[in-house]
């Protein structure tokens, strides 16, 4: 080297230094060696793999009954599926947890910003209002509840009542757009008009005629076991998806789009000796098993799980699922494909049969 570069090299360090400083003081940074890179080539995640066993969140929910009151102003008598990996949430966008509540209870309304949904596991004779729409709930039924909508649930049945509760509130807090209010009384007022959206939309084929209230959120608030049932058994005639068998998606009637906003709900059967292609996609997905038994492996990892079972599964993983048993599996399935679709960021992959063969 030249006297004169050396002394280019060394002005050159000292013009950056004076540089980063003066950026420094007035909030600004350039990426520099060492920094974390902006991206990866494919996703990270520190969510891992989980699955709960019916038998153990069964034992876990009586106790929680027996031991821990419903308090007033809006809490909710809950297990949360946490996930180890995460300081927050069953995964990045959402939480899941299970509601147990015992007869006479109420679960005093409230609203939140974060969009939620109820899908019924065990027992009957809850109803939950939402926006004034009362609906008696049964086992299988899925009731939504859209962001900043009244709700509360009051039990007048005679056996507790168990459900899935999954909130969009791990999206809604990195978003900081986390917003709460109780109710002035316990309960709101119920509208003369039970199950209004449901008597209108409800069939998803036909609606009544004249003026509807056109609204920018999906208006269809509840989607009843037996429609979720008819529409599965309709799809056995289709052609069998290659990855998840028969499955479709709750839709917004009005538009076809995903039901809520940020997450994409689904029910899927799997029939006996189906066995799937492994395949990934973006974001992240909880299963819960409705009925029957299967085999899941996740990047590699085998879960047999059975009927009462969840199964949390991270961003990009592949995902393989078969069905070895001589009964249908039926999933009820909670994916955030719908805000990651609506950001025109959703990726998905087929493995082909040498990767599946190579991954063994
Ligand atoms: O039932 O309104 O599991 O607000 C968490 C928050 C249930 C509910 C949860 C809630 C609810
Ligand atoms: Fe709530």
């Amino acid at each position: 080297m030249t006297s004169t570069s050396v002394h280019r090299s060394d002005e050159r360090d000292l013009a950056r230094e004076q540089l980063l400083g003066q950026l420094h003081k007035d909030s600004i940074t350039i990426h520099r060696p060492g920094d974390r890179p902006l991206f990866t080539r494919e996703p990270e995640t520190a969510m891992e793999p989980v699955h709960w066993r019916w038998a153990d969140l069964q034992g876990y929910l009586e106790e929680l009954g027996r031991v821990v009151d419903l308090e007033a102003g809006g809490a909710r008598r809950t297990l949360r599926l946490s996930n180890p990996g995460l300081e927050y949430g069953t995964t990045p966008t959402f939480w899941a947890s299970i509601q147990y509540i015992n007869p006479g209870e109420v679960a005093t309304a409230h609203r939140h910003t974060a969009s939620a949904f109820r899908f019924v596991m065990r027992g009957t004779g809850c109803s939950t209002t939402v926006d004034g729409e009362n609906y008696h709930m049964a086992e299988g039924d899925l009731v939504l509840t859209p962001s900043w909508a009244w709700h509360d649930h009051v039990h007048e049945g005679t056996e507790p009542m168990i459900w899935l509760d999954v909130l969009d509130i791990s999206l809604m807090r990195s978003l900081q757009n986390v917003f709460f209010d109780p109710y002035p009384e316990d309960v709101q007022p119920v509208s003369g008009q039970s199950q209004r959206t449901f008597q209108e939309f409800g069939s998803g084929l036909l609606r009544p005629v004249g003026p509807t209230q056109s609204r920018a959120v999906n208006p269809l608030l509840v989607y009843g076991n037996a429609q979720t049932t008819e529409a599965l058994e309709r799809a056995k005639g289709l052609r069998p998806d290659p990855c998840d068998d028969v499955i479709l998606e709750y839709q917004d009637p009005t538009t076809g789009r995903p039901a809520t906003p940020a997450l994409s709900l689904k029910s899927q059967i799997l029939r006996p000796g189906f066995g799937g292609l492994p395949h990934r996609h973006s974001g992240s997905k909880v299963y819960w098993v409705v009925e029957g038994a299967g085999v899941t492996e996740v990047d590699g990892s085998r879960f047999d799980w059975g009927a009462g079972d969840f199964l949390a599964v991270p961003p990009w993983s592949t995902v393989r699922h078969s069905n070895p048993h001589d009964a249908e599996a039926r999933l009820f399935r909670v994916d955030d494909s719908a805000i990651l679709r609506a950001l025109n960021a959703y990726h998905e992959q087929i493995l082909d049969t040498s990767e599946q063969n190579n991954g063994r």
